[in-house]
């Protein structure tokens, strides 16, 4: 029986060092890998981000914590992955995460989901601003841009950002959607005009194969 709480308790304690073993174990049992990923990691990322917001951890055990969820996806991206390469080609996303914010694990989870469901995706980055999302998808050919935001601080940036599609030539063509803990649906659709909100990166495929499908 694999042994997925160990992989729960190794994220949120940041033991680094024993979660490469304890994922292939996993997988080598037959886990399901998007049950390792929703189920023990990512609840283990929300119980180090509650910790860390009533002041019993601070920034270097978060940081242990990141550091020990992206060596086992590490583990599972490559089978993960697999699937979309005999895929034909769905639609182009160009994604990053706006300004400000140096988060990238659940955008890269979404690059994930992504290009495993046929999609090409361009990964470009953190901390990016409004005009670079905008240049990239022009130079890229996108069709859709996708936005990750998980600080409030960056609620500023996320409006600006979509308001620069908004204001640009590629205005009604390429669709913006936004995903992070810190965007609410409301907040991106209503307030900031994007074209969609996703909350994780399964929800994602669906409403970019969505929009994609309304252009
Ligand atoms: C790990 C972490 C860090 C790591 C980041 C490492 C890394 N490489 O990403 C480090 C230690 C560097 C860090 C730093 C900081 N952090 Co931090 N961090 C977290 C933590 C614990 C987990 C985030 C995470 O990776 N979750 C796991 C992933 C899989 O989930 P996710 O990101 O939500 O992504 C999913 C969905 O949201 C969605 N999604 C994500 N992006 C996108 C994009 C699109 C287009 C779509 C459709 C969907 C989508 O799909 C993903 C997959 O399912 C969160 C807590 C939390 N609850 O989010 C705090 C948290 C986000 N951090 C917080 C803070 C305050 C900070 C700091 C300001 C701390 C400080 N004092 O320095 C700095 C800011 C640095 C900066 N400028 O960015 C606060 C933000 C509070 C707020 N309201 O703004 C949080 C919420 C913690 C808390 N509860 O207080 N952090």
């Amino acid at each position: 029986m694999a042994d997925m709480e160990a992989i729960k308790e190794a994220v949120s304690k940041g033991k680094r060092k024993e979660i490469v073993g304890l994922v292939q174990a996993a997988l080598d049992q037959g886990a399901d890998p998007q049950k390792i990923i929703n189920d023990y990691m990512i609840e283990a990322m929300k119980e180090v981000g509650a910790r860390f917001e009533a002041k019993k951890i601070f920034v270097p055990e978060m940081m242990m914590s990141a550091r020990t969820m992206q060596t086992g996806l590490d583990v599972i991206r490559p089978i993960i992955a697999e699937s979309g390469s005999q895929q034909e080609k769905v639609g182009t996303v160009v994604i990053g995460t706006v300004f400000g914010d140096l988060h990238d694990i659940g955008k890269n989870l979404v690059v994930l989901m992504l290009e495993s469901s046929g999609f090409e995706v361009i990964n470009i980055g953190e901390n990016v601003p409004p005009e670079t999302f905008v240049e990239k998808a022009r130079e890229l050919g996108a069709d859709v841009v996708g936005l990750s935001s998980l600080l409030t601080t960056g609620d500023p940036h996320v409006k600006a950002t979509v308001e620069a599609f908004k204001n640009s030539d590629l205005a009604g063509k390429v669709k913006v959607v936004c995903g992070g803990a810190a965007v609410t649906p409301k907040f991106a659709v209503e307030t900031c005009g994007a074209d969609g909100h996703a909350t994780d990166a399964v929800d994602a495929v669906k409403v970019i194969i969505n929009l994609i499908g309304q252009s």
